[in-house]
């Protein structure tokens, strides 16, 4: 299916519309039972991010990217992997992180500041969270690389934005995953912005997708906000990187509706027209309209699934909050096994600063 869809062309793959029809010749095998589940795990996502919205104004959690309107994107993808293979996440993934068996504690603690938050547990194949834009697509591309060479029949996906398609990085990861044939999946989610800077600023080329084209391999662009398309894109990206003829590029076109962070303020650059009509490509509009045709939502139901939501994320607050802050020195503490000569000066000049503070 991937090569049926020309990036060049600004082709786009596209199975559930907007207005809940769906593409019966295209439909990959999602039951609607799963359909149904994933889309409660959109909902949870959906809480979540409203909450933490909520507790950063509260002062109770540092700093959040919030995920509204990714959460097709994010669901479907993750959804398609399997538990060995590896995931490689940008700052804006807790919807991705979520179905990859993160748990939504250790996703509060970290947004509340404290690094415990990212040490996942063990078998929950996923690397730390890299706020350094695109760095992270060359992790991706050397794990990939590692597995083909070791015989292990897994792949590995970096997820990313339009704006890290800008950084040098994303070329020679690309470029490397294309000469060696890496077992990577690059998923970008297109969410028009790169803080203030728009999709159009980024690049002439009419798609992302069709960068692949440069590199090798073969790109699809997917309308982002189809639970449908993504789904099937990342799935058959999975399976040609693990029978290891090589990478893919997936654009999954959407739109965040909230803030970059919660530091910035979109009204300086965005219209709310422009943001209004995203609102109508909402990817959990169009599956409550899929959903409904099938009898398997109304607005009872929703109600009780958002309560539903509300209990596990409140819960997990919870417990995050319960989980006794970390010390301003543990700054130092996660990213050598032993302290360098110069961290070390630092941390002793830390300590005896708060001393004399303290006194
Ligand atoms: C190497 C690097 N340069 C700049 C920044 C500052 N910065 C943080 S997020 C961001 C924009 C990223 O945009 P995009 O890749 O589209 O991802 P999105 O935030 O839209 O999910 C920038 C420039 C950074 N974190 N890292
Ligand atoms: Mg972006």
């Amino acid at each position: 299916m991937i090569e049926n869809y020309d990036p060049m062309k600004g082709e786009m793959l596209r199975i559930l519309h907007p207005d809940g029809r769906l593409e019966e010749a295209l439909r990959p095998d999602l039951s609607d039972e799963t359909v149904y589940t994933l889309y409660r795990q959109m909902v949870l996502i959906r809480t979540l991010d409203q909450k933490a919205l909520a507790l950063q104004r509260q002062g109770r959690l540092g700093t959040y990217a919030p995920v509204a309107g990714q959460e097709a994107a994010q669901v479907a993808s993750a959804y398609a992997l399997g538990k060995e293979d590896w995931v490689f996440p940008s700052f804006r993934e807790v919807g991705a992180l979520y179905l990859k068996g993160v748990p939504l504690k250790g996703l509060f603690l970290y947004w509340m500041g404290d690094e415990k938050g990212q040490k996942f547990p063990e078998g929950v194949n996923v690397f730390p969270i890299s706020v350094p834009v695109g760095t992270h697509l060359l992790h991706a591309v050397g794990a990939a690389w590692a597995a083909k060479l070791q015989g292990e029949k897994i792949c590995t996906i970096a997820y990313f934005g339009d704006g890290a398609t800008s950084e040098g990085d994303f070329h020679e990861a690309m470029n490397f995953a294309g000469v060696f044939q890496t077992p990577t999946i690059f998923f970008c989610q297109n969410n028009q912005y790169a803080i203030s800077v728009p999709r159009k600023k980024q690049t002439a080329a009419k798609t992302l997708a069709q960068k692949a084209g440069a590199y090798g391999f073969n790109g699809i662009q997917v309308d982002g906000n189809d639970l449908f398309a993504v789904y099937a894109a990342t799935q058959e990206a999975r399976t040609k990187a693990i029978a290891q003829p090589g990478p893919t590029l997936i654009e999954a076109v959407t739109y965040r509706f909230g803030p970059h962070t919660t530091s910035d303020d979109p009204t300086k650059y965005r219209s709310d027209t422009e943001v209004e009509e995203w609102k109508s490509f909402d990817p959990m509009l169009r599956l409550q309209k899929y959903l409904k045709g099938k009898g398997l939502w109304n607005e009872d139901l929703e109600v009780k699934i958002r309560v539903e939501s509300e209990t596990i994320v409140n819960q997990a607050i919870q417990e995050a909050e319960a989980v006794p802050p970390p010390k301003p020195e543990e700054i130092f503490n996660y990213t050598f096994a032993e302290l360098t000569p110069n961290l070390q000066e630092q941390m002793d000049d830390l300590l005896t600063f708060l001393k004399e503070k303290e006194n």
